[in-house]
């Protein structure tokens, strides 16, 4: 039994209180707001209903508030929720310019009307994909334009054929825009993965590294394993530093997403995920990259990360710079990083393993 009879009254009264406040609240927000208020915001997305991407971006909605602070709103008002992403044809970098002239050379941007409240860097590893780059330029821009956020793209492209080195690239990334900018947030992005909600908000969380490709088509929009952190994740330079940056170890494809969600915690810090409803993410569809073979080395190297990464990551980056310039829609940083080491031999696997 629950209740007493004293408290039956104190019962009957809540109950009314909370009806009449439902009512209330219905009448002044309408359903849908007080939905997403009781039952978790933007449970109610409705991806059959979607919006172009450039939509509202000439549009400056004057808000009371920035004008009094300069700031910007927390949140922009002229987000539209679900994105229409199609791949059939790869527009031109000529189209994406036109299609965003406030975009200065470098692709930095900030907003006209107010001072952007976030300074954002997005840090895209690269080599050879062409198409996938302006496909993301010409998403992305609009995109982190409406959420008003003061921000630039990094392209990070490794030079020459030598095996391709994902997590190396974004260390050379942070290294890189940190010249730049006193960046707030750094967003480490995969070159061939499209936002498909703006009030996905390319922003950090002050208190843990965020993983924010959390629902992607390619996995059904579910996360492929507990500890996932492939694909898009934001971290604040500190927390990025903490955790001595990623691996600069792992050659070819796999592995180091695995690598750099261990070190999260061997750091002391813990993973926060952008809601699956939220954290939609549609990727371009590609074969495996000539050059990204899959790392048959993984297994071992994850097995040291405990012991490695204080040693391996920021502490012991080494590169060589080839160009630092300005396109029109990105910063494009061309390095030469070295290759893989030769296979372990049999002595020094059983060492490893
Ligand atoms: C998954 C992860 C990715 C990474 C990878 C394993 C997703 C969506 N992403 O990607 O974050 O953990 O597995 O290494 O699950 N790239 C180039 N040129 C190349 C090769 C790679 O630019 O020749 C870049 C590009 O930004 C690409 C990224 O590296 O998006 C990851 O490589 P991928 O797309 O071939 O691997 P994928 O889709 O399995
Ligand atoms: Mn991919």
């Amino acid at each position: 039994m629950l209740l007493t009879r004293t408290d039956k009254p104190y019962f009957l009264m809540c109950l009314v209180f909370s009806q009449v406040l439902f009512i209330l609240l219905l009448y002044r927000r309408g359903t849908s707001s007080v939905f997403h208020g009781l039952f978790g915001a933007y449970s109610a997305w409705d991806y059959s209903k979607t919006h172009d991407v450039y939509t509202n971006l000439s549009v400056f909605i004057p808000d009371p508030e920035a004008v009094r602070s300069l700031y910007c709103p927390v949140s922009s008002p002229i987000l539209v929720g679900p994105i229409t992403i199609t791949f059939n044809k790869t527009p031109s970098l000529k189209k994406i310019q036109l299609k965003n002239r406030y975009v200065k050379p470098g692709g930095y941007f900030s907003p006209r009307h107010c001072y952007g409240r976030y300074r954002t860097a997005v840090i895209i590893p690269y080599r050879n994909r062409e198409s996938h780059l302006r496909t993301l330029l010409y998403y992305l821009h609009p995109f982190l334009q409406r959420q008003q956020l003061h921000y630039a793209i990094f392209v990070v492209h490794q030079a020459g054929n030598a095996t391709f080195n994902r997590a190396k690239l974004l260390n050379i990334g942070v290294r890189e825009a940190l010249r730049y900018d006193d960046w707030d947030c750094l967003i480490l992005h995969d070159v061939d993965l499209v936002p498909e909600n703006d009030y996905n908000l390319y922003i950090c969380d002050e208190n843990c590294p965020k993983h924010m490709s959390s629902a992607m088509d390619k996995f059904q929009y579910s996360l492929p394993y507990w500890a996932y952190f492939g694909g898009v994740s934001a971290l604040t330079p500190d927390q990025f530093m903490k955790m001595n940056g990623f691996p600069n170890t792992y050659w070819g494809w796999g592995g180091e997403d695995d690598d750099i969600a261990m070190r999260i915690r061997l750091a002391g810090l813990s993973i926060t995920r952008t809601p699956l409803i939220l954290g939609r993410y549609k990727m371009i569809p590609h074969d495996r990259d000539t050059g990204n073979e899959e790392n048959s080395y993984r297994y071992g190297l994850l097995k040291n990360t405990r012991r490695n990464w204080r040693d391996d990551g920021m502490n012991s980056l080494a590169f060589r710079l080839l160009s630092r310039d300005s396109a029109p829609l990105y910063t494009n940083i061309t390095v030469d990083i070295g290759e893989a080491p030769p296979p372990p031999t049999q002595a020094s696997k059983w060492l490893v393993f």
